[in-house]
């Protein structure tokens, strides 16, 4: 068959994202189909999708849905929208069936389905495409097909893959020479999974809670082939690149073994590294640490679930400050059980996390299937019957958000590198200026001080 794969994503803050999803899917039915990769960001004029439409003739159209909004509840954007018209779009050019996937179509696959009126949707991992295509082809069931969802069948949630694997090919396109242009960031994947327990985190749900490790040499590999891209920085996807320290090591030491020259950057839990962690990484390439801290208040990270406390936290940002790397910190205020005492707590120790900077978002959206869901329920703040597309954001008890923001303004005062929000239109345009003179990177590391 052939398969046309559109990435509807348009957001450029932080940065533009490299569609990555959708080289997996591609990977998962090129023996045996025809893929087409197409990417909103690379549609200039007009018509543009109607002429790839009517060049290529696809059989299928899948739709990538990777944001439903920008969770940031200071500078608020959905992408609904967007999406509805580029869903009519492509009715309007072809009447092939339209398949939607993605990790905002995994959170909200029933409403997805009824907006955009998609005849077939992928819960979790694309590569299940595969089966799909395959059942289509042969007028088998579609029903029952793990992952696999239409209008009007179960929403069933499937069981992770047992072995993704990695990407195995690059292929050279419009959209990659658009990343490479802009900002020239690409991104692997080295696992899936996560194992933690945070109370607001979707994560688990998107990618499932156990580990599946992708093999260092494969994780290498990929790294080889963003470098022969001409990738000026990588990021690493996984929700946490130390939840398995061991695996993490061994990336490190194939990525060191394999010669991979450009830096890159991941998410990490600010946990006790082991002897040498930070340094080895470094070794690696390794240049920007972002920590998913959240509070230094050792009561909130309890309710939030973290799986460490304050002083962790400091020793993991001296490990990373000491061997030379650029360190930043994410903040989330507000969740249960949050009040004036423990927001000044945070704000007042933030203070001892030198040379990084501190991105501080003072609202957590409510996402379903999660355990903040089921407070918010508990605490009327939401009801079962609600929908959560348009964007929800827990409410403490004891601190009106205001206020939560009032203090953090204070204190963020002529810090230039406090950061609240994700930033708007405005810093979007900054970094696509500072891209289009040549600069490469996620580039935070300039607001250090
Ligand atoms: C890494 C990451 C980032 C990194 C990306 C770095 C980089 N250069 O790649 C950074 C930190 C920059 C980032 C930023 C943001 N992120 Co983010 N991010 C992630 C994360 C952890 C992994 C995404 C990823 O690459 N996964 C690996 C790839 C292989 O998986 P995938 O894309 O999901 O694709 C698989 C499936 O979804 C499916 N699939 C994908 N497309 C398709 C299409 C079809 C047709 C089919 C059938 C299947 C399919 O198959 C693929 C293979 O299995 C996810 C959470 C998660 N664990 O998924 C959040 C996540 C995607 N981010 C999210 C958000 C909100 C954002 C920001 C808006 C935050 C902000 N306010 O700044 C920005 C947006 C950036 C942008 N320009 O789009 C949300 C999106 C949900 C929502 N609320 O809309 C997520 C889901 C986290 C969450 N809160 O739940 N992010």
């Amino acid at each position: 068959m052939k398969v046309l794969l559109i990435s509807a994503n348009t957001l450029t803050t932080p940065y533009p994202v490299y569609p990555l999803g959708l080289d997996h899917v591609a990977d998962a039915i090129r023996s045996r189909h025809e893929v087409r990769i197409t990417d909103v960001n690379t549609l200039g004029e007009t018509n543009a999708l109607g002429h790839i439409i009517d060049g290529f003739s696809p059989d299928v159209v899948g739709m990538s849905l990777r944001n439903i909004d920008n969770t940031d509840q200071v500078n608020q954007r959905s992408f609904i929208d967007e999406y509805l018209d580029l869903a009519h779009t492509i009715r309007k050019c072809t009447p092939a069936p339209l398949i939607l996937g993605g990790s905002g179509f995994t959170l909200f696959p029933e409403e997805m389905m009824t907006v955009l009126g998609a005849e077939y949707g992928i819960i979790g991992e694309g590569e299940r495409l595969a089966d799909l295509l395959g059942a289509m082809e042969n007028n088998d069931p579609i029903i029952g097909i793990p992952g696999v969802v239409t209008q009007t069948g179960p929403k069933t949630i499937p069981p992770p893959l047992v072995n993704p694997g990695g990407r195995k090919h690059l292929r050279d396109s419009p959209h990659l020479q658009y990343y490479l242009k802009n900002g020239g960031m690409l991104n692997l994947q080295t696992k899936r999974g996560c194992p933690f327990k945070c109370i607001y985190c979707t994560y688990p749900h998107i990618e499932g809670r156990r580990l599946r490790l992708i093999s260092p040499e494969a994780a290498a590999e990929d790294a080889l082939r963003l470098q022969g891209a001409g990738a000026k920085y990588f990021f690493v996807t996984d929700s946490v690149f130390n939840s398995d320290a061991a695996h993490s090591i061994a990336v490190a030491e194939a990525f060191i073994q394999a010669d991979i020259k450009i830096p890159w950057g991941a998410f990490f839990a600010p946990v006790d590294p082991p002897d040498g962690y930070f340094e080895l990484m470094a070794r690696a390439g390794l240049t920007h640490v972002e920590f998913g801290t959240e509070s230094l208040c050792d009561a909130m990270l309890k309710s939030y679930g973290k799986p460490f406390r304050a002083t962790h936290v400091f020793r993991a940002h001296k490990a990373a400050i000491d061997s030379g790397l650029y360190v930043s910190h994410f903040f989330l205020l507000g969740g249960p059980g949050e009040e004036g005492n423990s927001i000044d707590e945070t704000l007042n120790r933030v203070e001892k996390l030198t040379r990084s900077v501190l991105f501080f978002f003072p609202a957590l959206r409510i996402y379903p299937h999660t355990d903040l869901y089921d407070i918010a329920v508990a605490e009327g703040q939401i009801s079962t019957a609600g929908n959560l597309l348009k964007p929800c954001f827990y409410e403490s008890k004891q601190i009106p958000r205001n206020e939560i923001l009032r203090r953090l303004k204070t204190h963020a005062r002529k810090r230039a590198n406090w950061v609240v929000g994700s930033g708007g239109a405005n810093t979007a345009n900054i970094v696509a200026r500072l891209y289009e003179r040549g600069h490469s990177g996620p580039l935070w590391e300039h607001l250090i001080r």
